[in-house]
């Protein structure tokens, strides 16, 4: 791939989106090259977990790449936004946890391509917004359903009407990012966490969280039914029978994926 580099080492793969020279803007070809990474990745056993950043140190991603939307027709706007909902919806429902590293600028498309993963562990530089309204277009990556779902609807209009940029911090205040660390130590906070979900039941993180983004689309009765169906199955794993028997006999775990 091009614009798009994977490296998987310990349960964990990183994927980098490297258009350092524009600041990583998504194009199509890079949001192909991600859509093909994510379906690859989905289908990969032995990788838990994913980290997603941008290449170079200024920018996570600055949104989709305006000289390639400057000409383009309705249609073809459509099809751009119809390709990047196809690949980070892939992002957002991969049985492995997603995790966004964001070093730097997380507009439009950015902020959007980071709000499909599962956490956002962001540098003390990051800067978030959705711009779009002042080019005259709207979010048309999931940014008007996925903000106004993370951090309610009128933080979430305020946002997209404004095109404010925040902060790190504010991004935190918001429930944007889940932590804010020293950029320095991005990397580190974000394979720190992750080496602590990969130490419990990979099976049953994989799990809690297709409960958690399915429940998110049904009204809660149906979704705590649901829930309760997917307890029950927990029972059948071997990781249910060894995690208890562990906790009653005062020793350590020893999870496996199922
Ligand atoms: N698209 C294309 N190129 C970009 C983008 C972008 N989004 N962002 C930055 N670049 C390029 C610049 O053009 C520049 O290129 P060059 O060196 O060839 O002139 C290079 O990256 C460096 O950028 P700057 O010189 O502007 O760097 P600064 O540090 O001065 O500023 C900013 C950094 C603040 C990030 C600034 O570049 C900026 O405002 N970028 C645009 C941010 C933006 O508006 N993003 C939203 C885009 S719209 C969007 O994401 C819609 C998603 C839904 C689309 C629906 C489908 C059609």
């Amino acid at each position: 791939m091009k614009n798009v580099q994977l490296e998987v080492a310990d349960q964990i793969a990183t994927v980098t989106i490297d258009r350092p020279k524009a600041l990583n803007a998504l194009n199509t070809e890079t949001l192909s090259e991600l859509k093909e990474c994510f379906s690859e990745l989905e289908k990969q056993k032995d990788v838990r977990v994913v980290i997603l950043t941008g290449g170079g140190n200024k920018s996570f991603v600055a949104g989709a790449d305006i000289s390639e939307m400057v000409n383009a027709t309705p249609a073809e706007g459509r099809a751009m936004s119809l390709l990047a909902m196809e690949a980070f919806n892939k992002l957002e429902n991969m049985p492995q946890v997603t995790i966004a590293a964001v070093n730097g600028y997380a507009l439009g498309g950015g902020c959007e391509i980071a709000m499909s993963c599962d956490i956002r562990i962001v540098a003390e530089n990051a800067v978030f917004g959705q711009p779009e309204c002042g080019l005259g277009i709207i979010p048309g990556f999931g940014g008007t359903q996925r903000l106004a779902r993370l951090i309610g609807k009128g933080r979430a209009k305020e946002l997209i009407f404004t095109c404010d940029r925040i902060d790190a911090q504010e991004a935190y205040r918001m429930g944007l990012a889940n932590k804010v660390v020293p950029a320095d130590q991005l990397m580190r906070a974000c394979q720190e966490m992750a080496g602590r979900i990969l130490s419990k039941g990979s099976y049953a993180v994989s799990i809690a969280k297709s409960m958690i983004n399915a429940g998110m689309d049904m009204d809660l009765n149906n979704a705590l039914k649901m829930e309760a169906d997917a307890f029950g199955f927990t029972f059948s794993t071997h990781d249910k029978e060894e995690g208890m028997t562990a906790f009653l006999e005062k020793r350590p775990a020893n999870l496996t994926d199922f």
